[in-house]
């Protein structure tokens, strides 16, 4: 630990690259990075044992870029990664796709082969920066050691500010092995606004709000953008004043209380029936930091038809990209929000409140978690009774497929950054590494994956890196023998054909003991609550292998090319699924 000589102000120090890496990450605040070491970056591990940076050593690159996107995800800083050159740089990439998706702010440090070299097809070359490019926010290469420093503050201020996302770094080994100046002085984090160049116009606003103050059946539709502007009292505040109901996308979850009386929930392909009906039903929808997916408007053409748009966005490319809008808002929301709301007077009339709630009609009927418990175990009890042990209050990390849609359906969020889903890219293998990320970065936090059967065995191995760093994750595996989402879409569109569907997996629980973390089998209702209650007191990591039913599906569901409004719905009692889709225990 910091042998190194911390100059006077203004005296820069002789410094090789490497060092320079790991003083300049200390400036900019890094304080975990998540990586894996190899030829091509080992004078930047050498140099690490100089600096407080804690290292979190993966068992496959992919792991570590989504433990530096968990870590951001979860804390809001920039997550960092690192990896050697060649598989190590390329391994990385899906990670990076994920952040990239779903605008998480990181920065991926790559080694490379040294600068003389490059374009030889030198072992383990590989040309990282055109394979990122698209994939990338920026990305650089550098090959002398004065320029590692600058580059990456630069990579750090890019990766933060406007639309985050990641960046990438690669570095050539002779620029880690070279000397330069450094000035400890000038390392501190280059300042940095969250919109250098944008402001919303005055007519924008000014149409803003006279639509605002208009409006009959106003919807606010919140989206990952409040977390990144940290605008969750705005947007309550602006809900509050006017009884707006919120509905959330998957990334916006978490953002607006699940508990609040104006919260609908999730909105879209899998969002309750009563969300999308108001939605389409509405006279003006106030998109907040949100991008208008493909899951959450379905068909465009039919898209909210009523009702008039503004969309309060930080990237101008967003703007009319899916869906036109009338009145755009280019900016930071929280900014935008704050010179909106001293102009709106507060408005007590419920009546659309109310209509929304009227739209609830039979939802609950058609709730498999309140049908009688007849044997068999579904996901929704089992996420349920998570929720209800953890008051709502774990950080949840879920990996893709049905058992992320339950997750968001019946983990009711209350507060930011407590729901960490790949939304935009659904990246299997997720979960668990960008776990480690979030329980890297929030220590005292509690930390869950949901995970199902097929995702989970993508990245288990970091079940080790769990171990290695003596971490407390509690683990629920959503076991369906199904890689659940695809045979769900096999079952509604390709005529139960369960092509490469089921899927066999290992005895979790014997994974799990294998690494040295206890766990349970999970197979009726009523082991739920004691099993998830047994992980919540254990001192360490837990793993529960839940068996739920083999072929439940994640109801309601838009087919695609439907109407927002068109929803496959779960079939009503009487035509009951529970017999339907059963298997004998
Ligand atoms: C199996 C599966 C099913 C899914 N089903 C659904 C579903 O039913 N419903 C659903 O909602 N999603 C669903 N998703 C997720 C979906 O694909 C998208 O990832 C999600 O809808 C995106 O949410 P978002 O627009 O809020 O977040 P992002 O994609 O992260 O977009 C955030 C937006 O906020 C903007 N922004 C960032 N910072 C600021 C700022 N400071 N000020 C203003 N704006 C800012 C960004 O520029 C960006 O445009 C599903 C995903 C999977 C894998
Ligand atoms: C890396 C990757 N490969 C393929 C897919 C396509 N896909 C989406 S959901 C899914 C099934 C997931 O199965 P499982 O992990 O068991 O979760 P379940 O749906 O059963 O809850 C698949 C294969 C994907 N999203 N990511
Ligand atoms: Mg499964």
């Amino acid at each position: 630990m910091s042998e190194l000589p911390t100059s006077a102000a203004g005296q820069p120090t002789r410094l090789t690259g490497a060092e320079i890496v790991w003083a300049t990450l200390e400036g900019e605040g890094v304080r975990d990075v998540f990586g894996y070491p190899g030829g091509a970056i080992l004078p930047i591990y050498d140099a690490l044992r100089k600096y407080p940076i804690r290292h979190t050593l993966v068992r496959h690159e992919q792991s570590a870029a989504h433990m530096a996107d968990g870590y951001a995800r979860a804390s809001g800083k920039v997550g960092v990664a690192v990896a050697t050159s060649g598989p190590g740089a390329t391994n990385l990439v899906t990670g990076i796709a994920t952040a990239m998706m779903d605008s998480v702010p990181m920065v991926c440090i790559t080694g490379q082969i040294s600068s003389k070299l490059l374009g030889t097809d030198a072992f383990q070359e590989v040309d990282i920066t055109g394979i990122t490019l698209p994939i990338t926010k920026h990305n650089f290469v550098v090959t002398r050691a004065q320029d590692i420093a600058p580059i990456l503050r630069k990579a750090f201020l890019i990766a933060r500010s406007g639309r985050p996302g990641p960046v990438l770094v690669d570095i050539t080994k002779d620029a880690q092995q070279g000397m330069a100046d450094f000035d400890f002085a000038a390392s501190a984090p280059l300042p940095h606004r969250p919109h250098p160049m944008l402001s919303a116009e005055h007519d924008a606003l000014r149409q803003a709000i006279d639509l605002i103050l208009s409006a009959k059946r106003p919807i606010i539709l919140a989206g990952h953008g409040i977390l990144d502007s940290n605008a969750m009292d705005q947007v309550l505040t602006l809900a509050e004043r006017l009884q707006i109901p919120v509905a959330s996308t998957l990334l916006g979850i978490g953002a607006f209380p699940a508990s609040h009386e104006l919260s609908l929930g999730l909105m879209g392909m899998h969002g309750e029936a009563w969300v999308n009906q108001a939605i389409q039903q509405s006279d003006l929808l106030i998109a907040c930091g949100m991008r208008f997916d493909d899951r959450v408007t379905g068909v465009l053409a039919s898209y909210a038809p009523d009702a008039k748009k503004i969309h309060i966005e930080i990237d101008p490319a967003e703007i009319n990209k899916n869906v036109k809008v009338d009145v755009p808002l280019i900016g930071d929301l929280r900014e935008i929000l704050e010179t909106i709301l001293p102009q709106i007077a507060p408005r007590k009339d419920s009546t659309w409140i109310r209509a929304v709630n009227a739209l609830k009609g039979d939802a609950a009927v058609r709730d498999i978690k309140n049908l009688p418990d007849l044997g068999h175990l579904y996901a929704a009890h089992v996420i349920h009774d998570l929720w209800r042990s953890t008051a709502g209050k774990a950080i949840v990390v879920t990996d893709v497929g049905q058992h992320q849609m339950w997750e968001a359906q019946y983990y009711k969020h209350e507060s930011p950054r407590t729901l960490i889903t790949s939304g935009g890219l659904g990246t299997m293998g997720y979960a668990l590494p960008a776990a480690i990320g979030a329980k890297i970065a929030c220590p005292d936090r509690e930390v869950w994956v949901i995970a199902g059967d097929g995702g989970f065995q993508m990245t288990s191995a970091e079940l080790s890196t769990v171990m290695q760093e003596h971490l407390n994750i509690n683990i629920a595996i959503i076991n369906n023998g199904f890689l659940g989402m695809v045979r769900q879409w096999q079952e509604f569109m390709y005529e139960r054909n369960y092509a490469c569907s089921p899927i066999l997996s290992p005895d979790f629980v014997k994974l799990g003991e294998a690494h040295g973390i206890p766990g349970a089998t999970v197979r009726k209702r009523a082991e739920v609550l004691p099993a998830v209650e047994a992980a919540r007191g254990s001192s360490g990591p837990f793993l529960i292998n839940f068996m739920v039913e083999k072929e439940d599906a994640v109801y309601p569901m838009i087919a695609p090319g439907s109407a927002l409004d068109e929803m496959i719905r779960r079939p009503a009692n009487g035509h009951n699924p529970l017999l339907e889709t059963s298997e004998e225990p």
